[in-house]
Parts: structure tokens; sequence; C-alpha cells
């Protein structure tokens, strides 16, 4: 209670964040949790700053349910808290369409508002994932058309959120940061800025574009990795190699080695996304990725050749996949998280519906849309692939009347499921022996 008498007497400078999902709650939170702030939440969705007001966290993240029973964050609809705020920070998706290019709409609408509340003084803080060159390219025109002057009027930042859901070490306090500006005074105003609610590392660099760059490349960084492993999985699949067991004795090398694991695919809304903004923007101005190009076509690839397996492991079994009840265990894109962005696991279920399967999903993270239960899954289906590591499948044991396996995240106890008798497929690994030990090769 003194708190809030002192913060009204203190007169705190105001910070509003524009997005309450995933990245802008938890940094809301965190802000406000320094005490030093009035923290205002702004967001087109009514239901979710009703919830925030009643103290109810939007997003699955520990750290952010916890903090919210102890901090105030004002959240409206309405844009005008904008004028009376000093720091205003940028938190909404950063989406790609059908034809999967960029779609920087939900971006410019956020910038749109502000554009309508711009005052001098404003430091205008861009979270979200872009592409180098949106900052001064796409949004500085827009704050700039009514006459106010950015990095005189007014300061544009980006620094990059680094939020990793369902990640129970790293969080909004102690993941270092990066950011960049259009003025080193303006940077330094807002690494002090960051500096004054967070544990970690502030770290200035020299522009807009190097800000933007941090992120996409740490991304872009992942995916190809990933697509290097997925191609290695299929090459090893036809050399009869365990993949997963080469990557775990190289990962013992304690430099310049860094695992990733082949799997039914890449999904999310960070490495599935992020490396099509890079691609669009470089081939703008006259660079072709190719290597970039070619690690999304072999990522894209999983989840058809992980449908493949089982197909063809059924067909080793004499069965047809027209008309067999196919259990998936897993919408969502990663483990113990229930958000389906691009998910994998929903190419795959498309695919197999396509092929005449009897689908059944369970998923304990999104069962509005995976109803089944585990059970119902091993009594009921002849074939399963695993699209998502949660942990209430890894361990299961009794497969009771399953006749093939397909791990697509090569997570379970291929000894265990070969000892029972059922066809076990990884991705790079197990290769669908038959229980009379022949290995299936048309795969
Ligand atoms: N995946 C693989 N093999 C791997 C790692 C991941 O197939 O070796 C798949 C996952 O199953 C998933 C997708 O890739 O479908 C993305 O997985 P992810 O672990 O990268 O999770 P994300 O999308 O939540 O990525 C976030 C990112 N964080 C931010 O953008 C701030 C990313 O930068 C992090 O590297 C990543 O978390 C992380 O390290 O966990």
């Amino acid at each position: 209670m003194l708190n809030k008498i002192m913060g009204k007497m203190k007169n705190l400078p105001t910070v509003t964040v524009i997005g309450l999902g995933y990245v802008g709650f938890p940094l809301a939170c965190a802000i406000a949790k320094s005490k030093k702030y009035e923290v205002y939440g702004l967001d087109t969705d009514e239901k979710r700053v009703n919830k925030i007001n009643k103290r109810i966290s939007p997003v699955e993240d520990e750290q952010a349910e916890k903090d919210i029973q102890n901090v105030t964050i004002h959240a409206t609809t309405e844009e005008n808290v904008l004028r009376r705020s000093k720091f205003i920070v940028v938190c909404v998706p950063t989406p790609i369409n059908e034809e999967r290019k960029p779609d920087l709409t939900p971006v410019i609408s956020a910038v749109e508002s502000i554009a309508k509340n711009l005052q001098k003084g404003h430091v205008i803080i861009l979270e979200s994932t872009v592409n180098p060159g949106v900052c001064e390219e796409d949004i500085l025109p827009i704050l700039e058309r009514d006459g106010l002057k950015g990095g005189v009027d007014f300061e544009l930042i980006h620094c990059p959120d680094r939020i990793d859901p369902g990640n129970p070490k790293w969080n909004v306090y102690n993941i270092n940061r990066n950011i960049g500006g259009l003025t080193k005074n303006g940077t330094y105003e807002a690494a002090e800025f960051y500096r004054s609610f967070l544990k970690a590392e502030v770290n200035e660099v020299s522009s807009l574009k190097v800000a933007e760059s941090t992120k996409i490349v740490e991304n872009v960084f992942r995916d190809v990795n990933i697509a290097f492993v997925n191609e290695l999985a299929q090459s090893f699949d036809k050399l009869g190699i365990d993949v997963h067991e080469v990557i775990k004795a190289a990962s013992n090398k304690p430099f310049a080695f860094m695992p990733h694991y082949p799997g039914c695919g890449v999904g999310g809304h960070c490495i599935a996304v992020d490396p099509y903004y890079l691609i669009e923007y470089a081939e703008k101005n006259g660079f072709n990725h190719q290597l970039l190009k070619v690690a999304r076509n072999v990522n894209n690839s999983m989840p058809h050749y992980t449908v493949k397996k089982l197909v063809d492991g059924l067909k080793s079994l004499v069965i047809n996949i027209r008309g067999a009840k196919i259990g998936l265990l897993g919408l969502s894109y990663k483990a113990n998280v229930g958000d389906m962005r691009e998910s994998p696991a929903l190419e795959i279920k498309k695919e197999l519906l396509e092929l005449g399967a009897d689908v059944l999903c369970c998923d304990p993270y999104c069962n509005g849309h995976a109803p089944a239960r585990i059970k119902d899954i091993l009594e009921n289906c002849v074939g399963v692939i695993l699209a998502t590591n949660h942990r209430q499948f890894i361990d299961l044991k009794d497969w009771k009347n399953v006749k093939i396996i397909v791990d697509g995240r090569n997570c379970l106890d291929m000894s265990n499921i070969e000892s029972q008798g059922i066809v076990y497929n990884g991705i790079g690994r197990g290769f669908s022996k038959l229980p009379t030990g022949e290995i299936v090769n048309e795969i």
C-alpha cells in the first residue's frame, strides 16, 4: 500500500507495453515488479485485458503467473494511454502469410496507434522479431509523418525479445539482451531503462539494423542446423546408422560442436518463420539466400517424410492406411506447451486424413483440438505417430494393440517397443525392423 501511495507521490514514469502475449505480458510484469514505473498494457483483445485486470495471466508462463499476483498492470484497449507514456514497447506477432511471406500487419497497426498519439520525448521500442531495415524503412516513415523527427523529437529503438516458451531456466529477467537505436544517446537511455528492471546483461549495439539482425541470425542459425540433422537422418536411414546415437556421441566434443536433433518438422512462430523475413529482405536487395531456402525446404519436408515411414511400415505388415485407425500423439509444435502455430503435427494430421486414415489425436496441452485419451489410442490404433515429445508420452511402456510406431521426436524407448514385437521407426533411427528382425528397406 505504501509503495502505491509513494508511487503516486513519486509520479513514476509511465510505460505502455503494446501486445500482451507470451512476450509482452512477462515483460510488463517484470517492469511493474521493479516498482519504478506506472505500467499500462495495451491490447486489442478485450478478454485478455479483463483477465489481466483480474490478475490472471493470459499466457502459460510460470514466472508471469506468479508475478501478476503481486504487481499492478493497468490493462486497456484505449490507445490514448500512449500519450502519457514515456516508454512504449511493441511486442506484437510477426507472422508469415499463406505464401510464407512476412506479414507486418500487427506491427504497422501498433505503430499507427503510436503515430496518432506521438509526443515529444517518446522512447519507442520494438521487441517483435523483424528483418533488418523494418525500423528505418517501414516504421520510421509512419512516425515522422506529422513532422516530428526520429532521433530528435522521439527515439526509435529495437530490442529483440528472446523469450523461450516453456523454458524453466531462462526467462525475461535473466536472458541477455541486445539493443540498438537511431542515436547513441537514445540507445543508452533505452538500455538504462532495461537495466532498471532486468538482471541480465543489456548490450548496446551500433545501429537498428545490427539489433534487428542479431535475433534473425540466432533463429536462422537454429533452422539451418536443424535442417542439417534432418537431412543427415534421411541419409542415415538409408545407411542403417542411428543418427541420434551419432549426434549424442559427437556432443561429447568439448568445443566446436552444438547438437541439434532430427524430428518430424520445425514449428513455432520463431524458427519456422524468421528465415523468411531475411530471405525476402535480402532478395529485395539483390541477394539470394540459397542455404536458408534449402534449409526451409528440408525442414518443411519432414512431416511428409514421417507419414511415409508410417505408410511404408504398414505396407510391410500388409496393412492399408486407408481406413486404418492411426493415433497422433501431440499437436503442438514443441514439448509441454499448447502452441500449435506452424506445428508439423498439423501437416501430419492433414496428410493422414488425405490418405484415408481414421485419425485419433491426443494432446494434453491442446485438448480442445485433440480430445482422444492416450489409452484410446493404445487400445484402438494399429499405428501411432508421435509428433510432440510431451512429458506424458515419453515414458509410455505398454503399447497394447499398436503394431507400428513412428517416433517423430526420437524420444521413445526403442528396445522396449521392439521387445513387444512392435515395428519401431524413428527419424534417422529404428529403420522399421520387423518382428523377424528383417529391415524394411524401401523407406
Ligand atoms: N526442433 C527440432 N530439432 C532441434 C530443436 C528444435 O526439430 O534440435 C524443432 C522443435 O520441435 C520445434 C521447432 O524446432 O518444432 C522450434 O523449436 P525451438 O526449441 O527452437 O522452440 P521455439 O520456436 O520456441 O524457439 C525459441 C526461440 N526463442 C526466441 O525466438 C526468443 C529460439 O531463438 C530459441 O533458440 C529456442 O526457443 C530455444 O533454444 O529453445
